[in-house]
């Protein structure tokens, strides 16, 4: 007896050696067309499409009729030979010999053309989309680098909650819930709790989601994202800030290397990308960004925080990554460490990303000195007794320190050239909208 051939995934198919070699492929009808007695079908599975080829006088009157009523995204099994086609898109296509219907699939919601409130509310369909799997695979080497950057470096990874009791980036953007007989909050940052976990571990690091209750929706805001956020004992800000370039320059690296199809597909530009491999990124203090944007014309003074519009004006005087350091202290959070020579100004950082993306991280180095600190939570209104454990940590063996995080969503918005930041994540929050 014969043994039944191998299932292929559809890239394998693309290859020389395959032509004239029985398979078998499973997927989705991505298009469908039927011609006389032929029907041609173009079926997608994870790794790409091709053109599969149903010939009524070889599958048969049964499998013929029963193919040649489906709709766009009924799953298939088909059995056939891979040919050499030149009028295949590709190149290649499968001669169909038999072909099994798993799930029917009549009258799929997206045709094409929608408008963008439709299709985020189909979104567990539209999800399913070229563009989107796509960005999806993006993110995957993304995430992949950003680990393996971790792993070969000695920082061991840890799980900080998500439930929390206090603010770390401040009340404005905090999602309140009920948590028993009390309130709590979704984490804005792990940062609080990297902290903690320094004094036995050193260097750490993880990535978890976070959330900010942002009252605007933009371009580049999500309520709930991925957070990759690192925090190390005896690092001052210069070297967080050399960790911080070595981490984007070797994902940018990865992907460029793992993605080129998906890049291609996307049609993103890689001029600038591939400056992004190279560091140390060049490096700005907050006092000449905003001599740079007065310059340009922006009305903006010292100690106006630089929203989204400012970092775009900015990123035009760059053709790569860059930093911005030494914030006014108001405008940042009440962890920062002020400088020593300069107590108006914190030792933080954020790193933009060019061609108008602008902040993908933000961190510094933290307050170390017990009193220093309590007289910043008392500034800042906060409850001073939320923050006991968090002071503790300067009370007992307290240590120079300094992290950072990264947004997952903002590093894959950039490095795709996407124009929202709703692409870089499956089922993406922000308000007025939590559906599906
Ligand atoms: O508010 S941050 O600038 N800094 C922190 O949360 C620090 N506690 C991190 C740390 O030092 N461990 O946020 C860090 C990054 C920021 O640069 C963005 O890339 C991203 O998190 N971020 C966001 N991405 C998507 N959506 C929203 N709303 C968002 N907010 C911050």
């Amino acid at each position: 007896m014969l043994s039944s051939p191998r299932y292929i995934y559809v890239k394998d198919a693309y290859r020389d050696e395959m032509v004239g070699k029985e398979v078998r492929l499973r997927g989705w009808v991505y298009r469908h067309r039927v011609v006389g007695n032929k029907i041609f079908v173009v079926l997608r599975d994870p790794t790409g499409i091709i053109q599969c080829v149903l010939d009524r006088s070889i599958v048969g009157d049964e499998v013929f009729d029963e193919v040649e009523r489906l709709g766009i995204e009924s799953s298939i099994e088909v059995r056939g030979m891979v040919r050499k086609e030149p009028r295949a898109p590709g190149g290649y296509e499968i001669h169909v010999r038999y072909a099994k219907v798993y799930g029917v699939s009549r009258d799929f919601p997206i045709k094409g053309g929608e408008g963008i409130d439709y299709l985020l509310d189909n979104r567990h369909l539209w999800i399913r989309s070229r563009k989107l799997t796509t960005i999806m695979k993006i993110k995957h080497s993304v995430l992949e680098a950003g680990r393996e950057y971790f792993l070969r470096n000695g920082w061991w990874e840890v799980t900080p909650p998500i439930l929390t009791a206090s603010a770390c980036e401040g009340g404005a953007t905090l999602f309140e819930l009920k948590y028993f007989e009390r309130k709590a909050y979704l984490s804005q940052s792990a940062q609080l709790y990297l902290e903690a976990l320094i004094y036995s571990l050193e260097k750490v690091w993880s990535l978890t989601p976070s959330f900010r209750a942002e009252k605007s929706r933009t371009r580049r805001h999500l309520a709930e994202y991925w957070h990759l956020e690192a925090e190390a004992a005896w690092y001052t800000m210069d070297d967080m800030m050399k960790v911080s370039e070595e981490l984007v320059a070797y994902i940018v690296s990865k992907v460029l290397e793992k993605n080129k199809n998906e890049l291609e597909f996307l049609k993103r530009d890689l001029t600038i990308l591939k400056n992004a491999v190279e560091t140390p990124y060049p490096r700005i203090e907050y006092d000449e960004a905003i001599e740079i944007l007065q310059k340009r014309g922006v009305a903006i003074e010292w100690g106006d925080d630089l929203g989204a519009d400012e970092e775009r004006e900015l990123t035009k005087e760059f053709d790569r990554p860059f930093f911005i350091t030494h914030f006014p202290r108001e405008i940042k959070s009440f962890y920062m460490k002020l400088d020593r020579d300069r107590p108006d100004v914190v030792l933080g950082f954020d790193l933009l990303a060019p061609e108008g993306y602008g902040e993908i991280i933000g961190g510094g180095e933290r307050e170390d000195d017990y009193n220093k600190l309590l007289q910043r939570i008392i500034d800042e209104g906060y409850t001073v007794d939320d923050y006991k454990w968090y002071l503790d940590l300067r009370k007992y063996g307290s240590v120079p320190h300094s992290g950072f995080g990264l947004g997952v969503e903002r590093v894959v918005m950039w490095i795709a050239g996407l124009d929202h930041i709703r692409d870089a994540i499956p089922f993406p929050r922000f308000r007025g909208r939590i559906y599906p």
